[in-house]
């Protein structure tokens, strides 16, 4: 077997449990799942599709927190082994470049991604419908709202780890105002963090399984490895009862991440545990986050259940890009640059 690796840190103290025995599929979730339960902290009645990252000796969540009115804002969390956090029951200050509170009116499925030395969380915000909040903090302190990046409407915003070719790269998921078709994952770039352009074509949903046939969108930052960018991505189907939100996996190119090189035509993950079929919305599973050691390749996963828990998953550096080369399925021109 080929040695594929992950490029970057190592993270000793990240979350892990080895495949159990009769486990199939390259995948497999931890035993304690879901790891927040509902009612986490004082007025927040569910906790999902959230981020996770290492910071100094320890970890910090941002979550979505949905409120006891039923409206989503974003909560930080802090944990010593990722996976029992506190959770602050005061939802995130973000405040303007001069200083003056810019509170969104609603946000949801964060990402927060180190660039740098700075975390950027990346979130679904209102601007005149749902589109793509951007702020940025260095300390998990203070907490810098920029302008938003695009235009309405658009999901799942997702930045890749570090500048490719000297920009900065977003992945998101242009789409119209209700939860509906034109669900194609995009590119754009940025040279500033302010000016974005250079807009790209990464992925068609589709495909010869139906599972993806409705839409997809971004999942956490992708993962740099020797054999190109790893993203976790959610795939969504309609059946008679709505959607169903399962976790599917491809590999970008490491230059021109608008050419997916693999991408498997399977789901890694699918709602099949009582927290990822019951819940606030039914059969969701959600990927927003990975914690990741490139000493060992192991990968950690954290991803929203039923848009009521979170829950971790696992697999290996090696296992996951195995099972996509061997799954492969190139759907539509995604082997294309993606500027028509
Ligand atoms: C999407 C987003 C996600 C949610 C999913 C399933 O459109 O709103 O936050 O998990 O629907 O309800």
């Amino acid at each position: 077997m080929e040695n594929i690796k992950i490029i970057g840190g190592n993270l000793a103290n990240m979350p892990w449990q080895d495949k159990p025995e009769g486990s199939v599929g390259p995948v497999w979730r931890h035993s304690e799942n879901p790891i927040v339960k509902r009612n986490p902290a004082k007025g927040i009645a569910r906790i999902f599709n959230s981020a996770v990252v290492a910071y100094e000796d320890r970890f910090i969540g941002v979550f979505r927190a949905e409120t006891i009115n039923g409206r989503p804002h974003l909560h930080m969390g802090e944990s010593d082994d990722a996976l029992n956090w506190t959770i602050d029951e005061n939802r995130i200050e973000f405040i303007d470049e001069e200083g003056n509170p810019f509170q969104p009116r609603y946000a949801y499925d964060p990402r927060v991604v180190k660039v740098e030395d700075t975390f950027y969380i990346i979130w679904c915000t209102d601007f005149y419908g749902a589109a793509i909040g951007v702020a940025k903090t260095e300390d998990f302190k203070t907490f810098v709202r920029l302008e938003n990046p695009f235009l309405p409407f658009n999901r799942n915003g997702v930045l890749f780890p570090r500048k490719i070719n000297g920009n900065f790269m977003m992945l998101s998921r242009p789409s119209d105002s209700g939860h509906t078709p034109f669900g194609d994952v995009f590119l754009s770039e940025s040279p500033d963090f302010v000016y974005w352009g250079k807009h790209r074509h990464v992925m068609s949903k589709g495909g010869d399984g139906w599972w993806q046939a409705v839409k997809i969108g971004g999942g956490p930052a992708p993962i740099e490895t020797s054999e190109g960018w790893l993203m976790f991505y959610h795939g969504v189907t309609g059946t008679c009862n709505g959607l169903i939100y399962s976790m599917g996996a491809v590999i970008l190119d490491l230059d021109e991440p608008s050419k997916v090189k693999y991408r498997s035509s399977n789901y890694i993950l699918t709602p099949e545990e009582w927290y990822e079929e019951r819940g606030f919305v039914n059969n969701v599973v959600f990927p927003c986050a990975t914690l990741h050691d490139a000493q060992t390749g192991r990968i950690a996963i954290y991803y929203g259940a039923a848009d009521t828990y979170v829950g971790v998953a696992y697999t290996t550096v090696e296992e996951i890009v195995n099972y996509i080369k061997d799954t492969n399925e190139v759907v539509g021109d995604d082997q294309e640059i993606g500027i028509m």
